[in-house]
């Protein structure tokens, strides 16, 4: 049956969205409103004018999931957070994201009301926000030593002197080991870490998913939401995590040195075939020659890779971020790329594509959650990684008894 799209403002300042019979004229009669609220509320509701219809031909409502059942009520935490976050206010995103990194089963609940009323207000008045042309997410990763840091702080202040705000989150998978790459960063970034207009934001320790935060996802929504409209989120190029975050982000780019093959050969070789813009740093004094020939190397290899995207063929780059030669005119590269996207409707479609990875991130996440701590599993497991260690067994019949163990419970 189709269904119209409305916005619903309440009261308390909560917004949402509903799904009714398109057919029903008289909506305070709507049956499937009453269930959902009182009936002063769909009083307020029938109320609304017609503008707020978006679309039809949405099934009806077997796919409408009421948040305040599965979540509670909001609380005051939330709604303070939620006020910092719309004032734009950087220490209100910092505790924000601490929130939804958190494992606390009441901190959870709390980061995803939060997330809900976010996520509800980037919506706005359309109905999909996912061709929000407003935020840009940006992925930056490339070796160590590459110059991310630098470069940040040079593009970083360019946008920010161009009226933009800069979030910056780093996943940097050494760092739940080391301790963190925050002072090494903040010191790269003396500039950028002090300009208001900019956040920047360590990786957490713990909590990485194949290198990659279990919380990345929410950190980028969260940012837009505190009114940063660009959002770099920076890797270093040698494990998995590149490979995660070109999954979350509108354009990736991997940054190099001009360096010949034995200090590249950290880079996964992968990497550059999800690149969509390879950008050679340090393109200053002595370096120049080194960084054209890089450059010439890069695009004769890109000739022959298979292109993501349809309307886009990834571009090589020289920059400095010493001298900022060719800062600008990247911008307009990427800009120029955001635009080709959105026309071509792959800009949409990357954006689905990145709710559906940041959901199926939390499913696996919940699931290596529950599974670890089941009993049955936590029984056997000493002794069948034992028989597997000695070779008696495959790790791959290991792992079947242990999920048979699973689901005897269940
Ligand atoms: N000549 C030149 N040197 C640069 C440039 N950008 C960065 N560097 C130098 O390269 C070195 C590494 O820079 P970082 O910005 O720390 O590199 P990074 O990629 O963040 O390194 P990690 O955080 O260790 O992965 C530093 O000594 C910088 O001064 C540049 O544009 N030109
Ligand atoms: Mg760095």
């Amino acid at each position: 049956m189709n269904t119209t799209l409305r916005y619903l403002h309440f009261a308390n300042g909560t917004q949402r969205f509903l799904r009714l019979c398109y057919n029903c004229e008289k909506l305070s009669t709507c049956n499937f409103l009453k269930r959902c609220f009182n009936s002063s509320r769909v009083q307020q509701y029938a109320t609304l004018g017609k503008k707020q219809k978006l679309h039809a031909n949405i099934r009806h409502d077997e796919d409408y999931v009421d948040v305040r059942e599965q979540l509670g009520e909001e609380d005051e935490t939330v709604l303070g957070l939620y006020s910092g976050l719309k004032n734009h206010d950087r220490a209100s995103l910092a505790r924000a994201i601490t929130l939804v990194e958190s494992r606390h089963k009441k901190k959870k609940k709390q980061a995803q009301l939060l997330l809900m009323k976010i996520l509800h207000d980037n919506m706005g008045e359309v109905a999909h926000s996912l061709s929000n042309q407003q935020t840009f997410r940006i992925g930056l990763s490339g070796p160590p030593g590459a110059g991310k840091s630098t470069f940040i702080e040079a593009f970083g202040k360019y946008l920010t002197g161009h009226g933009h705000k800069v979030a910056v989150l780093a996943v940097d998978p050494s760092s739940s080991t080391t301790g963190g790459s925050l002072l090494g960063d903040k010191t790269r970034m003396p500039e950028l870490s002090c300009d208001s207009n900019a956040y920047i934001r360590p990786s957490p320790t713990g909590g990485t998913l194949g290198g990659v935060t279990r919380t990345t996802n929410e950190a980028v929504v969260l940012s837009e939401g505190a009114g940063f409209d660009i959002v770099i989120i920076e890797t270093v190029g040698v494990g998995q995590s590149e490979f995660s975050v070109a999954d979350m982000v509108d354009i990736f780019c991997l940054l190099i040195p001009p360096a010949g093959g034995d200090e590249l050969q950290g880079i996964k070789k992968g990497i550059v075939e999800v690149a969509d813009m390879v950008i050679v740093n340090k393109s200053d004094g002595d370096l120049v020659p080194a960084a054209r020939r890089i450059q010439a190397e890069y695009i004769s290899a890109l000739k022959f890779m298979r292109t993501r995207s349809k309307v886009w063929k990834p571009k090589v780059t020289r920059i400095s971020s010493f001298t900022k030669d060719g800062i600008p005119e990247l911008w307009d590269t990427l800009c120029h790329y955001r635009k080709l996207m959105n026309e071509s409707g792959e800009f949409v479609n990357r954006r689905e594509k990145q709710l559906k990875v940041w959901m199926w991130n939390h499913i696996k996440d919940h699931i290596m959650d529950i599974f670890c701590e089941d009993q049955h599993v936590e029984n056997k497991l000493p002794s069948l990684e034992n028989l597997v260690i000695k070779g008696a067994i495959t790790p791959g019949l290991a792992a079947d008894l242990l999920l048979k163990e699973f689901m005897k419970k269940s």
